[in-house]
């Protein structure tokens, strides 16, 4: 009887399949607006180039990881080897050009966290986002998508957790929830822990490509071409995954005491790594390791408050996912 009642659940998780693909599948960017976001890179590339003979421009975030949905921004990395730069002149000399030229809503954003020019460029539509040397940042961009080509659930999984983080309001981090490179380092996390695994742990495996960046080895295994068939013991569909997603962060992490970490593959314990209590600003409570910067919680946006919403908006997720006939309205409602 026992069999029977999984085989009945799962049978029901499984008809979820087509309505979880149907939104993944319309959140895909078609290709003329990747043309688009080519064309407005070769623009700004020609720009640069003229002021800085040797800076190159590389993209970065959503519109590089492939996990990024259709109309979205672009973020675009300005490397500039010179020694002794001094970034806001940079960015408002930058600035300047591009608002010779036409680009619109041009602003330079000196004094934020990440430093930037912001503009919009009338002939695509598109707006875009340029920082200085965010070298890391285009790095951990290249480690994202890679994993993306080992196993397609990923990227389904992923799209799928950004349009809800989305829709209930959880992907504001100046609200204390978390951003979507943090999602997706979690489901990266999720299917490098489901047994049979989906994902390896691509930093545990020989080195093909590495970088030393601000002092920091960024070194993994990136042939992933030869990985196509690394999950394919594992028959969990999308649906399943959603669900066992959603039940995994509302129930079964240990938010007192693990610390999820893509890069060795494994959960560690937040003792190890001294995030058991709040310093300065980071209360580490809930622990996401970066692969690269190890000392950079994730989650350390979250605060006392922001960690009820997020943890009862998983539950949410998980409730719905487990009890409701028809779960991709609810969970995407707009909170
Ligand atoms: P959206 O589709 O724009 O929501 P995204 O993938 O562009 O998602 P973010 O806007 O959160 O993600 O960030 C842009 C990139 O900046 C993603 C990642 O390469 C880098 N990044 C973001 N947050 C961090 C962080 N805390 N540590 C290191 N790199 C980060
Ligand atoms: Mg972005």
């Amino acid at each position: 009887r026992i069999l029977k009642r999984q085989m009945l659940c799962r049978n029901d998780i499984d008809r979820l399949n087509a309505p979880f693909l149907a939104i993944y599948d319309s959140l895909i960017p078609a290709e003329e607006e990747k043309a688009k976001q080519k064309q407005l890179l070769t623009l700004l590339e020609k720009l640069v180039c003229k002021e800085w003979p040797k800076a190159r421009l590389y993209l970065y975030g959503s519109c590089a990881n492939s996990f990024g949905v259709s109309k979205s921004d672009i973020d675009v990395c300005l490397a500039i080897e010179d020694a002794d730069i001094n970034k806001s002149e940079i960015l408002l000399r930058l600035a300047d050009i591009l608002q010779s030229d036409n680009l619109q809503n041009v602003q330079a954003l000196t004094r934020a966290r990440v430093p930037i020019v912001k503009l919009m460029d009338p002939v695509t539509g598109i707006s875009c986002d340029i920082c200085i040397n965010n070298i890391l940042a285009v790095i951990n961009t290249k480690l994202l998508r890679d994993y993306a080509q080992i196993d397609v659930r990923l990227r389904q999984l992923a799209f799928i957790v950004k349009h809800w983080a989305k829709s209930r309001g959880v992907n504001e981090t100046y609200q204390g929830t978390l951003s979507s490179y943090a999602y997706v380092v979690m489901c990266i996390h999720f299917l490098q822990q489901r047994r049979p695994a989906i994902l390896p742990c691509l930093q545990e495996m020989e080195t093909t490509y590495s970088a030393i960046v601000d002092d920091i080895e960024c070194a993994f295994f990136d042939q992933v071409e030869v990985l196509r068939n690394f999950g394919s013991c594992n028959k969990e569909t999308i649906s399943q995954l959603v669900w066992a997603f959603f039940n995994y962060w509302a129930y079964r992490h240990d938010y007192a005491n693990s610390v999820i970490s893509v890069r060795t593959g494994s959960i560690l314990s937040k003792h190890a790594k001294d995030w058991t209590r709040r310093i300065g600003n980071d209360r580490h409570l809930i622990c996401i390791e970066d692969p690269f910067q190890t000392s950079h919680d994730l989650g350390r946006v979250v605060d006392k408050h922001s960690i009820k919403v997020l943890r009862e908006e998983f539950e949410r997720a998980a409730y719905i996912m487990q009890y409701d006939p028809n779960p991709c309205v609810k969970l995407f409602e707009p909170y």
